[in-house]
Order: structure tokens, then sequence, then C-alpha cells
């Protein structure tokens, strides 16, 4: 992908590089995550079937980074990375069940690093990992907050819509759902952050937007499951034995989840199309939930705070569809991994800008601490993307490091993908010539260099597992 949108650069100087400075108003914060929502996008690629115009809309105001890379597959360490600044290997937090508030009890999050500095702040839907009811949630992180209920769509469909009672849990589902869109969990939350937009703030804002979808249960209204016609489902790309090259490491880290797509497989042989119909959920889902960002930009777009206003938008890991015989997150893959990451700051960004270096979501933080001229933390893991804001094109030699559970990482440059798993078995996927890391040439004597060169951005240190949650008594 190319780079866009230089023109001018040279008549920036540090002086205006701070959105809305002009007037000495601090700049508003809209801060928009998605739930799941991998790379099979158009706003990542354009050949890919799931379509995102409104994800594509907010691109085109900013800088899009098309390699950008969660911390950790799975929602709770990706979320608490994100949120606290601190990766997996400094927290402990490295389980969706993590009591992650106890671990880090002292831990200051965005939110509250922005209500440190007179910033109102709000939100609604899925920030924080949502489980136990929202016991994950942060209440300390908001003056205002609408909770999504649990399950997020109750009421949910008194019997499961896929019609396949004994697969999985009552979320292991999909089809059109809700009947009125008004009830749909993400319709709800829009609306929150729409109604915010639409006051009158005499303070500056932070407002989060936590889309859910498509998380699973791939629900969605109608309409957009009839974008995606059941006779003209485009499947991933999957080479058959694409595992047989896998390491032991891979296959200990996902054994607790190969049932999911090994059951699903079973279905398939006796109900062909039941795949194709889960793969079109999340496909409906991820249209569903990008036509919330959309609301959410007309509205802001309605209200006063359009030209001093900060967008940021993340998804909080990617998501598997069968490729590697795989179905979810928990993995170390590219799928899994890589990320929508937009940034749109008046005055800073330049419209339509691509950069393609690889980074990290836990550079959120300190990037909203320079963008805002907040107090900094250098305790915190990532760095700020200031640079690549100013020129996508500046000298950036870190990669992205990735964790799942202790001891198995990755780490992505803008060529390979060198991944670590805690049996020491390892994977490397050249990019260049392999998109889809069907060809694993850790084992090849002359990509030795390049494996050594990866290595030493490893963590030298992991903090042990943080305990789990215990589940809150009802
Ligand atoms: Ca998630
Ligand atoms: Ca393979």
């Amino acid at each position: 992908m190319g780079t866009l949108g230089l023109t001018g650069l040279g008549l920036l100087s540090p002086g205006i590089l701070q959105a809305g400075k002009e007037d000495n108003k601090p700049p508003n914060i809209l801060f928009i995550t998605l739930d799941d929502l991998n790379d099979w996008t158009s706003v990542l690629d354009p050949k890919a079937p799931i379509k995102t115009p409104n994800i594509e809309r907010l691109a085109k105001r900013g800088t899009l980074f098309t390699h950008a890379y969660c911390a950790s597959a799975a929602c709770n360490p990706s979320r608490t990375a994100i949120l606290t600044g601190l990766r997996p290997t400094t927290s402990g937090v490295y389980g969706n069940k993590a009591d992650w508030r106890k671990a880090l009890p002292d831990a200051v999050t965005i939110p509250q690093h922005f209500m440190a500095h007179g910033y109102r702040t709000e939100g609604a839907g899925k920030i924080f990992h949502h489980h136990y009811g929202g016991a994950f949630h942060d209440k300390a992180s908001f003056h205002d907050f609408l909770m999504m209920p649990d399950p997020p769509d109750a009421p949910m469909p008194k019997k499961k819509l896929n019609g396949l009672a004994k697969y999985g849990s009552p979320n292991t589902d999909w089809g059109p759902w809700p009947a009125d869109e008004a009830d749909a969990i993400d319709v709800r939350t829009a609306d929150y952050v729409i109604r915010s937009l639409r006051k009158k703030h005499d303070k500056p804002f932070f407002l989060a937007a936590g889309i859910f979808r498509p998380h699973m249960p791939f629900f969605a209204p109608q309409r957009f499951f009839d974008l995606y016609p059941s006779d003209n489902v485009t499947m991933p790309e999957i080479l058959e034995g694409d595992i047989d090259d896998l390491p032991s490491g891979a296959s200990k880290l996902l054994k607790s989840k190969k049932w999911f797509f090994k059951e699903l497989m079973e279905i398939e042989a006796e109900s062909p199309g039941t795949w194709k119909e889960a793969v079109r959920g999340y496909q409906a889902s991820a249209t569903f939930a990008d036509a919330q960002v959309g609301r959410i930009l007309d509205a802001l777009d309605k209200s006063n705070y359009a030209d001093n206003t900060i967008i940021v938008l993340w998804s909080d890991h990617g998501y598997h569809l069968g490729e590697k015989e795989h179905w979810e997150k928990f993995a170390l893959w590219e799928k899994t991994n890589h990320v929508p990451f937009i940034i749109a700051a008046p005055g800073i960004t330049h419209p339509d800008t691509h950069c393609d270096k690889p980074v990290s979501l836990l550079d959120i933080y300190p990037t909203l601490i320079e963008l805002c001229s907040l107090k900094a933390k250098p305790e915190l893991d990532g760095i700020s993307l200031m640079p690549l804001l100013r020129n996508p094109e500046a000298e950036w030699t870190r990669p992205a490091l990735m964790t799942y559970m202790r001891g198995n990482h990755a780490v992505r440059d803008e060529r390979w993908r060198y991944i670590l798993y805690a049996d020491g078995t390892e994977e490397l996927y050249d990019h260049q010539n392999d998109p889809n890391e069907w060809t694993n040439v850790a084992g090849d004597p002359k990509n030795k260099q390049a494996i050594n060169r990866l290595k030493r951005w490893l963590p030298t240190t992991e903090a042990p597992p943080a305990p789990d949650m215990k589940r809150p008594k009802t």
C-alpha cells in the first residue's frame, strides 16, 4: 500500500503540532474499539469480502496503520495492555480470566490519566474485558458509563439461531438478531455516544465507544445478512495440510482451543454449508459493527466538536475462520494479531495517509499522552507514534511484539513474523513471499540471521501469571 498525503509536511513546525492549539482548548478524544475484527476487511485489503465503508471513511481523515498488532490475542490481556500501557510480561495478565485490576491496583488507565488532566470521561459497551457480568470493567476510569448487559444480547433467542444446540455454548451462534435494530447491543452503545456528542460539554471529553461485534454470537440485523447472500459467500483461503509444518509449541498452546473448528468440520461433514453460514455470520456482524462507527462519525460531524476531536479506532485482536484449522483467536499468527488501527488528529495527521511500519496497540497510550501534552509516564511499555503521525515513512526500527500466555511470543517486522513457543520450538514466515503464512521457514539455515535479529526484541523477563478472578456471587 502506498503512502499518501505528505504534501505540506515541510510547512509544519513543532509549535503547531498540537490539536486545538489555535484556540488553546485541549482536544477531545473519541476512542472507538471493535471486538475481534480481523484484517479480512476492505479497509486493510480492498480485495477482502468484508465491507467496512465507514472505517474506510475514518481512515481517509487521518493515518491508517496497515501493520498494527495487538499485544496479546485475547480480549482481557489485549485490552489491559492497551488501557494500562503495560504488556502481559510486565503485568502478568496473560489470560481472559486474570484479575487485571487486582494485579495492577495502582495502574492509571488511559481514561484515568485524562481524568487527572481535567477531562470528563464517558463511555459505553465493551472497553474492558466483558466476563462475569461486567466484573472486569473499571468503574474508576469513567465518570459515566453504560454497561453491557450479560449476556450482551439479552434477551437471547429462545433457541439457537444456527440450530446447533449441542455445539459450544449459547454464544456459539450466528444469524439475524434482533428483529428490532434498536435492541442490538451496539446500536445502544452508539446511541449513548451520539447522545454525549450532542451535549454541551464544559470540559474536554474522553468518550469511549466499545462496539461488541463481530464478537460471537455473530448476530446482526437481517439487512446486514442480506449483504452477504448464502449462495455467494467468500470463504477464507486455506491450504490443505497447512498445519503439517507447525512445531510442538503451537499444538501445546492451542490444545484446549482445537474443539471449535474440529467439531465444526464434523458438523459440516453431516450438514454441508454450516461452515459457510458461520463465516457469513462473521461478515454480517463485522459490517454491522462498521455501520455503528458510521453513525458515531456522522454525529461527531454534526456536533460542535468535529474540528477539535482526536479519533482513535482499534480492534482488540484478529480472528481465524478456519485458517490453520483454527477458529477464534488465542494464537500468534498474523490472522489473530493483525488489526485495523487508525488515528485521525486534526492539525496533526494528514488525510488519507497509510503508514506501513509495524506498530503495537501498546503505543496508543504514549501517543495520546504526546498528542494531548499530558504528563509523561515513562513506565509504559509502548512508545509514542508521533514521529509516524508526522511522517509515515520516518525511520522505524522497532518491530511489534505479541505474547499469548506466558513464554509464547511473536515478533513482526516489515518482512518477517517470528514465533517462539514456551517449549523452545519456532516458526518463521516471510511475508514478502508468503502473506498467508503457509510455509514455516524457521528451519532453513539461510534464515538464521533474520531469526537472531528478531529474537533480540523478545522480553528478557516475564511476570508470573496474575491469579484468575473468582466468579462473583450473583
Ligand atoms: Ca476480543
Ligand atoms: Ca504450513
